[in-house]
């Protein structure tokens, strides 16, 4: 019987077994790929962006009619992401360079990530948030020149969460070193109160730019239609993972005492 086992071609759960073990080699080095995913740095350099989920927005020159926006307030594009083990959304937002020079920008902008928390539609529920980040690249280094502030999706006026740093492009300031154009940001999950409010762990969200938040705003919006919805920590890609690796040590386990015990 221990000859036959060993002379004769693999069977069909053999082969099943073979292909779940290479499945296993071939996915465990991307699990820990997954698990150890680069950290981002809010120090206003942004090679950690590379490669990262973004949309591409259009450029207002070009348009019919008589631009609505500004330069100033002109997306390019917009990163988000998520970095396993920290309790954060990371945001990275680039805009368009001045026209028709295309040299860097000094003036300041207010980003607005609106979160719709339970993704219905509505983005002004007590639930809901908005994170409003003032970019001003004038100062000069190291003075802080990005600040953040979160509120309700329903109540402008009480501050959920604050934060400021050096997270932008300082300005052109007659050099070519600095632009202006760049800043990142991170907004904490507690900000959004994501864990209790979001079972279902997705949310939807919107990018808005103005460079005059106080009156008359005009706004430049990423995506320009609808929003996106995600969710931000892929908690069933990895346990699916971690089972998959469970069921296939298991199967491995069983042929292989199958197959060194004597029948
Ligand atoms: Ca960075
Ligand atoms: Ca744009
Ligand atoms: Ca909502
Ligand atoms: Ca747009």
């Amino acid at each position: 019987m221990g000859k036959r086992r060993s002379l004769r071609p693999p069977t069909a759960p053999r082969l099943i077994v073979g292909g779940l073990l290479t499945a296993l080699l071939v996915l465990a080095p991307c699990g820990s790929t997954v698990a150890q995913t680069p950290p981002i740095y809010l120090d206003g350099s942004f090679e950690d962006w590379v490669d990262r989920t973004h949309l591409t927005d259009t450029r207002w020159r070009g348009n019919p009619d008589p631009p609505t926006i500004n330069y100033m307030e002109d997306i390019r594009t917009w990163y988000w992401a998520t970095v396993e083990g920290q309790s954060f959304i990371y945001f990275m937002v680039e805009r368009w360079p001045k026209p028709p020079s295309e040299v860097g920008i000094e003036d300041p902008v207010y980003y607005l990530v609106h979160f719709d928390m339970n993704v219905n539609g509505n983005y002004q529920e007590a639930i809901d948030r908005v994170a409003v980040l003032y970019y001003d690249p004038r100062p000069l280094p190291p003075a802080d020149n990005a600040w953040l502030k979160v509120y309700a999706g329903n109540d402008r006026n009480t501050v959920l969460y604050s934060a400021q740093g050096r997270w932008g492009e300082y300005g052109v300031g007659g050099s070519t070193q600095y632009w202006g154009l760049k800043v990142e940001f991170a907004v904490p999950f507690a900000a959004l109160d994501y864990e209790v409010t979001n079972p279902q762990r997705s949310l939807s969200m919107y990018l808005a730019a103005t460079h005059n938040i106080k009156s008359d705003p005009r706004f430049d919006y990423c995506p320009n239609e609808g929003d996106i919805t995600w969710s931000p920590v892929p908690s069933l890609g990895a346990v699916l993972t971690l089972l998959l690796a469970a069921i296939g040590i298991v199967v491995a386990y069983r042929s292989f005492r199958r197959y060194l015990t004597p029948a």
